[in-house]
């Protein structure tokens, strides 16, 4: 074994990664990162084998937040179809639909600041009819207090997406109206009140590499690993300011998803946002360097996603088989 790896499998469930560590796995040459990844990948997980949930967007648009690659705020002028909360019975159909299509988890999000607490009433009744058709539940429903997520919690919410997106430093060039802390905060309710934390963030937004260093950093030394952690690869939406961002190296995607797999070895990385824009190589690599979940379905919550056709003919030239 090398004395790297044998580093990395003593020291399991690092908390205090220093960004010369992580600095250090990015360097590595790729085909010397991908090895490490997918021993890293095997001590855990088949690696044959991907986990995949559904998403649907609950309330579309209008977002008060100015994040900047996202077609639904409402300082942005993206081409949207804004609708309001969805009424339970349309998202009963939808579940109903993603899980006879083969998804065990359902993702609801919804283009909110936070919740109110009549807004509450409804996402509660929305996770008890999902776990009722017998699938896991996930809501992104922006920033939650200790209150909020114990209602969440209580109705039997198994997961809550809350992004930290991207490194500290780099953060107030994409979002200026909320703080980091705000996000630190958030996770913190979602973990105290036991829920599983899905937190991820977004690649190819003009961030460097000691960003992306940055972003694993926050994401691993947190009191926990996140029990999910989604790697977008940013969707370039007309009409949001990070429209034309300069195109990411996907290989530089690839190793970043690869160092969240050493980083955090029992975690579900997710190769999330993006895939539409990727070739099967490049998702092949994706799955070689250790992610082992994927949005599954035609769209994302609005921009298009692979169509399950697709996915389906790339699982099966892969060998690889979707988790029960
Ligand atoms: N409003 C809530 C919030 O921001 O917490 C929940 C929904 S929000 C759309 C969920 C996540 O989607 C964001 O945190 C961001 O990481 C991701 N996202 C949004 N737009 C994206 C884009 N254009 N490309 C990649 N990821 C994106
Ligand atoms: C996450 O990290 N990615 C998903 C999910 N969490 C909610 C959202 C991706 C959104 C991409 C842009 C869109 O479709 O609006
Ligand atoms: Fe609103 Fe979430 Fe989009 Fe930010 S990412 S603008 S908070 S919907």
């Amino acid at each position: 074994m090398n004395a790297r790896l044998e580093t990395i499998a003593a020291d399991e469930l690092r908390y205090d990664w220093t960004a010369e560590a992580i600095s250090a796995l990015f360097d590595l040459p790729f085909m010397e990162l991908m090895y490490q990844a997918q021993q890293v990948h095997r001590q855990h997980f088949d690696p044959n084998k991907v986990q995949v949930s559904s998403l649907l967007s609950i309330k579309t648009g209008k977002c008060p937040e100015d994040c900047a690659y996202c077609p639904q705020s409402v300082r942005h002028d993206a081409e949207l179809t804004v609708d309001p909360l969805m009424p339970l019975d349309d998202v009963l159909l939808a579940a109903k639909k993603a899980k006879s299509q083969g998804s065990s988890r359902f993702c609801m999000g919804a283009a909110w600041r936070s919740p109110k607490d009549k807004d509450l009433d409804a996402v509660t009744d929305m996770i008890k009819g999902v776990n009722a058709l017998g699938m896991e539940t996930c809501m992104t429903l922006g920033m939650l207090s200790q209150k909020q997520t114990q209602r969440l919690k209580e109705a039997g919410l198994d997961y809550y997406n809350h992004n930290l997106d991207t490194s500290p430093d780099f953060y107030g060039e994409i979002i200026t109206t909320r703080t980091y802390q705000d996000r630190l905060d958030t996770l913190a309710h979602v973990r105290d009140a036991g829920i599983n934390v899905c937190c991820g963030g977004i690649i190819g937004m003009g961030e460097s590499r000691s960003d992306r260093v940055g972003l694993l950093q926050q994401l691993a030394n947190q009191p926990q690993h996140p029990e999910s952690v989604p790697i977008n690869m940013l969707v370039r939406v007309e009409g949001t300011p990070l429209a034309s961002a300069a195109e990411l190296d996907q290989l530089e995607f690839v190793r970043t998803l690869a160092v969240a797999r050493i980083m955090m070895p029992r975690s579900y990385v997710r190769l999330s946002a993006g895939r539409e824009s990727m070739s099967d190589e490049t998702q092949a690599l994706c799955f070689l360097a250790g992610a082992n979940s994927v949005f599954y379905g035609e769209k994302l919550l609005t921009t298009p996603n692979p169509s399950m056709d697709h996915d389906m003919l790339l699982f099966e030239k892969l060998g690889m088989q979707v988790m029960q």
